[in-house]
């Protein structure tokens, strides 16, 4: 049995990187989320961070996720990783200056997907990692996988997985805005945000979800909760919450009060 809660962290690609401006990363927002984190003070704790202006725009170039057709993408495959582990590298140098014994588990080291999902995962440096109270950072990565030669693996089917792997009592995903929306709240301001949902709501919301207006690869806000089903299905609560907001990762990881969107499989009355 372990003593505390373990909670998985989606730090999204449009926090960390200017999404519209490829390859600008947002450095004030990864330095005020590692003081955060540091603040929080989170015993068992993955971090996942997202590709943003980083992978995205590469790997949509070279029709990475659709898999190997010719020798031209293999060097976008190159490409899409490297970038990816640069911004890794930026996001730890936060991490691990501000004095949070974080460590980066490199995603197509460990993982193989098939058709797109993951098929086999090297689980013992994560596992050991959590047992010494490190704090694994993984993100979403450019993979091998066994059917299509390669695909891209987004941090969003790794928190899902991972939750299940590791039996995570709570998933917090920190996006660029300050919840599920009923509309895309970047284009109508006075759209509602839902404060808590049923995963039974989420279904029926997720029908009417648009895709993200800006290059992702991975789907925007519905891969998001599409990834997230399975995790919720075992009662696993998903919190949403905007992490371009000074705090509001704080404040979730502390169980505070925050303007938020709650998911869970259902809300018991009384
Ligand atoms: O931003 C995909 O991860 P996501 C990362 O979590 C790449 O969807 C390499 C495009």
């Amino acid at each position: 049995m372990r003593k505390h809660e373990l909670i998985i962290l989606k730090i999204g690609g449009s926090v960390i990187t200017e999404k519209s401006e490829e390859l600008k990363v947002r450095m004030g927002n990864i330095s005020r989320l590692a003081k955060e984190i540091k603040d929080a003070n989170i015993e068992n704790l993955i971090v996942i961070h997202g590709g943003g202006s980083f992978g995205h725009p590469i790997a949509q170039r070279h029709g990475i996720k659709e898999g190997f057709k010719e020798e031209a993408q293999k060097i976008g495959f190159s490409e899409t990783h490297h970038v990816m582990t640069v911004l890794n590298g930026l996001f730890m140098d936060s991490l691990v200056w501000h004095g949070i014994p974080a460590v980066t588990i490199t995603p197509s080291s460990c993982i193989i997907t098939k058709n797109g999902i993951i098929h086999t995962f090297e689980r013992g440096p994560l596992e050991r990692l959590l047992e010494l109270c490190f704090i694994p950072v993984l993100y979403g990565d450019a993979v091998l996988d066994s059917e299509l030669g390669f695909t891209i693996l987004s941090g969003d089917q790794l928190v899902s997985a991972l939750s299940k792997e590791f039996g995570a009592d709570r998933i917090i995903m920190g996006v660029d805005v300050d919840g599920l929306y009923e509309e895309d709240p970047k284009l109508n301001k006075s759209a509602k945000r839902f404060t808590h949902l049923t995963l039974k709501e989420l279904r029926n919301l997720q029908a009417k979800l648009g895709k993200e207006s800006v290059s992702d690869v991975t789907g925007g806000m519905f891969g998001k909760t599409q990834e997230l089903l399975p995790a919720i299905e075992r009662g696993v609560p998903v919190t949403i919450v905007n992490a371009t907001e000074p705090d509001r990762i704080y404040k979730t990881l502390k169980k505070k009060k925050v303007k938020s969107t709650l998911i869970r499989k259902e809300f018991h009355v009384g």
